[in-house]
């Protein structure tokens, strides 16, 4: 399981802040929180309105490869940034994200293809997020044949199912489920991850929410996930999946453990 740290993303007021006012400390502390509570990638997303976000997320990329040695996922919905960044990222990124939208794709896909990097694929295209699992195979199809034309490995991607909300679906939560085990079946060798914060958006608890849907889709074969690595209880409930699913012996379980960061 690739667990990716979701907090430094300018979506986040602290972290919209520290942008604009170039903030290098708290941002630096924010990357070493989320590596030291078990992050193995860090998301990165520098998008500030009425800013230059190819010199903003650029910026932060640096910044935060001086204090940690895990590689960034490049979070950002501007191609232009998105090169920028990869231009002064130290190791083997990962883009997030392409999709089926059509403008983006033309401008990233030589980009995608000739940068040794994975890369997460949304579940969308210029019509919007499908309402079907079949909506969302089809374009997960369509742009995983155009990667692998162009030359990319098919487990160097990871299809993000896009989850929704149970607050306005009470089944968004099977849906993804079912999405997450289609596109496994449908697509030999390839990855899946996701954002699972969003199933909560509009419930109460969410934290109880969220950490028990992350753990359905652990176990039914999610490869990779953006969270906040700083919340001990879910980390220690994902490491507890892996283990009670038989996917790792408890390594990462005894690992974490002997850290002193399982929450019990
Ligand atoms: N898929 C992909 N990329 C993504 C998402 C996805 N990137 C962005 C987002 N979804 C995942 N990242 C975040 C970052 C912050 C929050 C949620 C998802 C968030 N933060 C609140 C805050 O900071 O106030 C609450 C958490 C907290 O209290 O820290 O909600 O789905 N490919």
């Amino acid at each position: 399981m690739l667990i990716i740290g979701e907090s430094l993303n300018a979506t986040r007021k602290s972290v919209h802040d520290a942008v604009i006012a170039q903030d290098v400390e708290f941002l630096q502390k924010l990357a070493v929180d989320q590596v030291n509570a078990g992050a193995m990638m860090l998301d990165v997303n520098a998008a500030v309105p009425n800013r230059k976000e190819e010199e903003d997320l650029p910026w932060m990329v640096e910044k935060v490869q001086e204090v940690v040695d895990v590689p960034l996922a490049i979070d950002s919905n501007n191609p232009d940034a998105i090169i920028a960044a990869l231009a002064v990222h130290k190791g083997r990124p990962m883009i997030n994200s392409i999709s089926g939208e059509e403008e983006k794709l033309e401008k990233l896909l030589p980009i995608v293809t000739e940068t040794d990097c994975d890369v997460i694929l949304l579940c969308m295209d210029d019509k919007g997020i499908p309402s079907t699992i079949e909506g969302k195979v089809q374009i997960a199809g369509k742009v995983i044949e155009l990667l692998l034309t162009k030359g990319k490995k098919i487990e160097n991607v990871y299809v993000d199912p896009l989850i929704g909300t149970v607050a306005t679906q009470t089944d968004a939560g099977v849906l993804a489920i079912e999405t997450i085990k289609a596109i496994k079946k449908e697509f030999p060798g390839v990855h899946t991850a996701a954002g699972v914060s969003n199933i909560s958006y509009g419930m109460p608890a969410r934290k109880l929410l969220n950490r028990i849907f992350l753990s359905l889709c652990i176990s039914n074969g999610l490869d990779g996930c953006i969270v906040d690595s700083r919340d001990q209880e879910l980390m220690s409930s994902i490491w507890a999946t892996m283990g009670l699913s038989g996917q790792d012996r408890f390594r990462s379980y005894m690992r974490a453990y002997k850290k002193g960061l399982l929450k019990g």
